[in-house]
Formats: C-alpha cells, sequence, structure tokens
C-alpha cells in the first residue's frame, strides 16, 4: 500500500509540474520558474531556489536559534497537498434553488493545494476536516505567551511556504522568498519538511479593548498570490488568557465561525469538464499553441473563471454555519485576493458588534482580518453574503442556521464550537456504537448471531482511495479483523461486515475526497474474545451508561483501524442495546 500511494502521488507530482510550467511559459510576467529543471548551474533570474529540500531534512524549529520551551509550544503537523477542489459539491445552488451558471457547471472542479492537518510527526493519519472551514486549512490556536510551532511537509508541486501574520518570527520563519538572504523556510521544496516557530507575544494578542480573542492569517508566500489562489490559506486564533477558559478557548463566547471572502481565479486551471472528477485527466494536456484573442474576448474569459467564493465554496455550498439560539457567535472574518477583492460580509437578521460599531456589515480588502460578534437571537435559517452586487449574483453567499432554543440542533462539544481544540485531532471518528446481543430465548435457527458490535464512522484517507486495492484491518482489544472490500465497498465474512458509504458512483471502486465513511459490523468468535477481554478490564475507563429505561454498562475501548500504511485510533464507548 505505501507503494501504491507513492506511484499516485508521483503521478500527481509530475502533472502537476507540467501545469506549473505550461503556466509559466503562458504567461511571461510571472517570475515563478520551477527550480531544478534548468539544466544550467546558475539560476536564471527570478528562480526559486528552494531553501529547504528533502535531502536536508528539517533544519527549522528554532526561534532566534533556541529551542522554545516545549511546555509552551504548541505543536501542528501540515502538509500541503494538492486535492481535487470542487467549489460547488452539491452540484446545484440549494440556497436559490436553481441550476449553477453554464460557466461554473462545467469547470466547477480544479486542482488545489491546500494545508492539511495530520496527528503526529508520521504525516499518515490525517485530522478529520472541519466541514465549516471549507478550504480554509486548520486553524492554529494559542493564547498570549505560547510558541507554535508548525512541521510543514510540502506535498505540492512546486516550493511553497507558511507565512503567517501577527505573530513574531525571526528570518527563517518568516516564509517568504526575497532578497537578500531569504530564511530557512521561505521557499520549502516539494517533499521537503520545515518546522516553523512562531511566538504569540503580546503584540500578536487582543489588546485590552479589542475582542477576547482574534485571527490572524497564514497563507503561503513564496513569491505572490498564487499560491493563495492555490488554496493555501488558514487562519492562527488568538486569545487574550485573562478573558480564556483553561482550554484557552475565549470565555465570553459560545461558538466560533471563520469566513474567508476570496475570488478565485480559474483561468489558467484546467477546466475539468467533467461530471465525474475520477475521469479528470490525471496527466499533462498538450500546452496550448498561441491564441489570437480580442480585448473583449479576454476579459470574458477572465471573468468566467472567477469563482466568488466563502471559504472556496459558490453559490451556497458552504455548509456547517450552524448556531443555537442566544448563543454568542464570534465570526473571524478575512478577505484575500486582487484588486477585484473588496467584500461587504453583510448577514441578515442578526446584528454584529465589530469594532466600536454595531452593524450587520463589515468591509473586507485583501488582508483584512475582523472580528464580528453577534448574539444569535433570531431562529431560523439565514444568509451570509458579500453586499458587492456582481458578486452576490456569481454565488458569493452561504446560509447560516440559528436552531430555537426549544430545539437546538449545532453540536455542544467544545472542538465543534470553538477550531483547533486537541479533541479534534480525530482522524477516526464513530458516530454510532451499538452492541446488540440475542435475546436469550431466541434460538440460533433465527439467524441472529448471538452478538454484534455495529459502528458508523468516518475516517481519514488518500485522495482519492482506490477501496478494492486496499487492506483494511480493525484491531479490538487484541483481536483482528481482516477486511478486503470489492469495488462496491462491500466486505463479508465471518468476521463480520465493512461496508463503504461514499464510494464513488462511477464503479471505479475511488473514494474521492480524503475521508471514507462507512459501517462496520464485527461478529463472530472474534468479537467474543474481544469482549471477554473488554468485560475483563470493565473497572478499567468505563463511562456512565445512558441511563434511561434499560440500567446498560458502558465499557470503553479502544478501536485501531488500518488502511495501508496509516493506523487510526478512536476510543468507543460500547453500550449494550436490545436486539431488534
Ligand atoms: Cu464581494
Amino acid at each position: 500500500m505505501v507503494h501504491r500511494f507513492a506511484v499516485i502521488g508521483a503521478v500527481l507530482f509530475f502533472w502537476g509540474l507540467s501545469r506549473g510550467l505550461a503556466a509559466t511559459s503562458m504567461t511571461a510576467s510571472t517570475p515563478v520558474t520551477i527550480a531544478g529543471t534548468s539544466a544550467n548551474s546558475t539560476p536564471a533570474i527570478g528562480t526559486i531556489q528552494p531553501t529547504v529540500t528533502a535531502e536536508m531534512g528539517d533544519r527549522g524549529g528554532r526561534f532566534f536559534g533556541q529551542i522554545p520551551d516545549p511546555a509552551k509550544t504548541r505543536h501542528y503537523y501540515i502538509a500541503a497537498e494538492p486535492e481535487l477542489w470542487n467549489f460547488a459539491p452539491e452540484g446545484m445552488d440549494p440556497i436559490c434553488d436553481r441550476i449553477l451558471p453554464p460557466n461554473v457547471i462545467l469547470n466547477r472542479v480544479s486542482w488545489k493545494i491546500r494545508y492539511v492537518q495530520y496527528a503526529d510527526a508520521d504525516f499518515t493519519a490525517r485530522v478529520l476536516p472541519e466541514p465549516r472551514l471549507g478550504i480554509l486549512g486548520p486553524v492554529l490556536r494559542a493564547t498570549k505567551g505560547e510558541y507554535i510551532a508548525v512541521t510543514f511537509l510540502n506535498r505540492g508541486w512546486l516550493p511553497l511556504s507558511m507565512h503567517p501574520h501577527g505573530v513574531k518570527y525571526d528570518k527563517d520563519s518568516e516564509g517568504s522568498y526575497y532578497k537578500p538572504n531569504p530564511g530557512l523556510g521561505s521557499a520549502v521544496a516539494p517533499g521537503a519538511k520545515f518546522t516553523y516557530v512562531w511566538q504569540v507575544d503580546a503584540a500578536a494578542a487582543p489588546g485590552p479593548n479589542e475582542p477576547s480573542s482574534k485571527a490572524w492569517l497564514y497563507h503561503s508566500h513564496v513569491t505572490g498570490d498564487e499560491e493563495a489562489n492555490l488554496g493555501l490559506i488558514g487562519l492562527i486564533v488568538v486569545t487574550d488568557p485573562a478573558r480564556a477558559r483553561p482550554d484557552g478557548t475565549p470565555n465570553d463566547v459560545d461558538r466560533e465561525m471563520a469566513v474567508l471572502f476570496k475570488i478565485f481565479d480559474e483561468s489558467n486551471s484546467q477546466g475539468e469538464a467533467v461530471e465525474d472528477p475520477d475521469d479528470a485527466p490525471v496527466r499533462p494536456s498538450p500546452p496550448a499553441g498561441p491564441v489570437k484573442r480580442t480585448w473583449a474576448e479576454v476579459q470574458q474569459i477572465a471573468e468566467e473563471a472567477e469563482r466568488h467564493s466563502i471559504n472556496g465554496l459558490i453559490f451556497g455550498n458552504l455548509g456547517g454555519l450552524e448556531m443555537n439560539q442566544g448563543e454568542r457567535v464570534r465570526w473571524y472574518t478575512v478577505g484575500l485576493g486582487s484588486e477585484k477583492d473588496f467584500h461587504v460580509a453583510h448577514w441578515h437578521a442578526m446584528r454584529v458588534q465589530s469594532g466600536q460599531t454595531t452593524t450587520d456589515v463589515v468591509e473586507l480588502l485583501p488582508g483584512s482580518m475582523k472580528v464580528a460578534d453577534m448574539v444569535a437571537d433570531v431562529p431560523g435559517a439565514w444568509l451570509l453574503h458579500c453586499h458587492v452586487a456582481e458578486h452576490m449574483t456569481e454565488g458569493m453567499f452561504a446560509r447560516f442556521t440559528v436552531y430555537p432554543t426549544e430545539k437546538p440542533g449545532a453540536p455542544s462539544q467544545p472542538e465543534a464550537r470553538f477550531f483547533g481544540m486537541p479533541q479534534s485531532l480525530q482522524t477516526l471518528k464513530f458516530k454510532t456504537v451499538e452492541l446488540t446481543e440475542r435475546p436469550p430465548g431466541v434460538a440460533p435457527a433465527s439467524g441472529l448471531a448471538r452478538e454484534e458490535l455495529f459502528l458508523d464512522g468516518e475516517v481519514t484517507v488518500p485522495d482519492p482511495l482506490p477501496v478494492a486495492r486496499t487492506q483494511f484491518q480493525v484491531e479490538l482489544a487484541g483481536q483482528h479483523f481482516d477486511f478486503k472490500p470489492d469495488a462496491s465497498g462491500l466486505s463479508a465474512g465471518q468476521d463480520g461486515l465493512l461496508l463503504i458509504k461514499n464510494i464513488s458512483p462511477y464503479g471505479n471502486g475511488n473514494v474521492r475526497g480524503g475521508t471514507l465513511q462507512f459501517e462496520l459490523t464485527l461478529k463472530g468468535a472474534k468479537l467474543r474474545e474481544a469482549l471477554a477481554m473488554k468485560n475483563d478490564s470493565a473497572g478499567n475507563g468505563s463511562q456512565a451508561g445512558s441511563g434511561s429505561a434499560r440500567t446498560t454498562a458502558s465499557h470503553s475501548a479502544s478501536v485501531h483501524l488500518q488502511i495501508g500504511s496509516a493506523r487510526h485510533t478512536a476510543i468507543i464507548a460500547i453500550t449494550d442495546a436490545p436486539a431488534h
């Protein structure tokens, strides 16, 4: 599996590299060429010489020469990874209930590079993404006085970096390439790693007259805006410790939201005019020859290639903006882009406090970072949109939902309400865990197994994952359950059943998007063994049962899921449930 993944990576890389070169040759004014492609030993003017290569290893991890105090350092593991990004995964506009404009329908999927978070330094198990962040990278959270260390791995096709706003850094951790003496982290070569260290000093934290937390942008900044246009953007959230809970979240806020208003320029992207992204050409197309176009044609092409997005999603396709009535919701609003990126975030029905003003709009220029505080006092589904008329027409809107007090629907766990919490470092998550036991009176001939453990969950996987060529192994209390699904995503045997729920509908046996949704049923002798082990250690870490009518015991256990080279772990609470 390791080998196969490497091959996929190489294909992506080759195709991406060719794309990068094609783009370079087409736009003569772009000063970027891919380092290492010239046979000449003297780099051409404007050539980016990577400052860190894979051979050099990670030379970072210091702050002005010193290794920061580990007790005060929050360490993140972030890779830049190619991803076939869909600006409108629903394929329609669910808010206005209409089809997408023709230029979008035919070209809503393109290759991006995103910042994705890993659980640890192995860079094998990716953290489950937070849907409401869309294309944004993981939120890096810190409070005043701490350090943020980011081990960055470039899996993209060109030199990349992480350049933070607001925090304090030395030249090596600046993440931007320019003369003289670009720092070590300013151009991380494909395949290379570098650990940035940023200090969250007093100037990086909210002042006494500011809201209790604020957001800073980070983005790739080897050269210019092209890297942000690839999707390499994220946020750092800094809290004032005087107004923070013990877990570092702002204590005067119930929930956080983050929205990036940005027009993505897709005029250089290979328009994947496909309904099935799996059929997208993962290979270089021949470079287009010189085409004579009128000025009007050029303008039209440029305009049709604009994606007016909130968090990289258009026409109401951004989900997860959910809150409960009465909650104090903090919106981190940011803008990025070019001269067309002047945006006015406007919330319907709710008012926000921004700066010294109560308003319902926030103005954003490229690079703006503003906090807007809302009390979600009117239940319903409401519009959040850019108030620039053309931008709204072109799809710069989303829906946010305020659930009524009688029926709160927004999740309440801290990691769901706030970004960047340690609890959110999950790569495997179960929505349902249910142990079914055949009632004593029912005969074995009924076909019911004596015991079945049913799990419904999701786990991160490489994108794309060829399911039928992948080995899955579940480990529970020392017992191993092996599954080898077919191209329909099903694997059934005497030890249980694995069903992949989000397999591509196009019959190629792939899972796209990097998250695999599955149902897993464990049964048979191995499960009995595992449960016997569990019962032996029931006193260890058992949690409160669900209560109610039945007095059920609940035992916690570790479930490991090995997919290829990646090992995922989750703690589950096994609650005995009656058979149907
Ligand atoms: Cu706008």
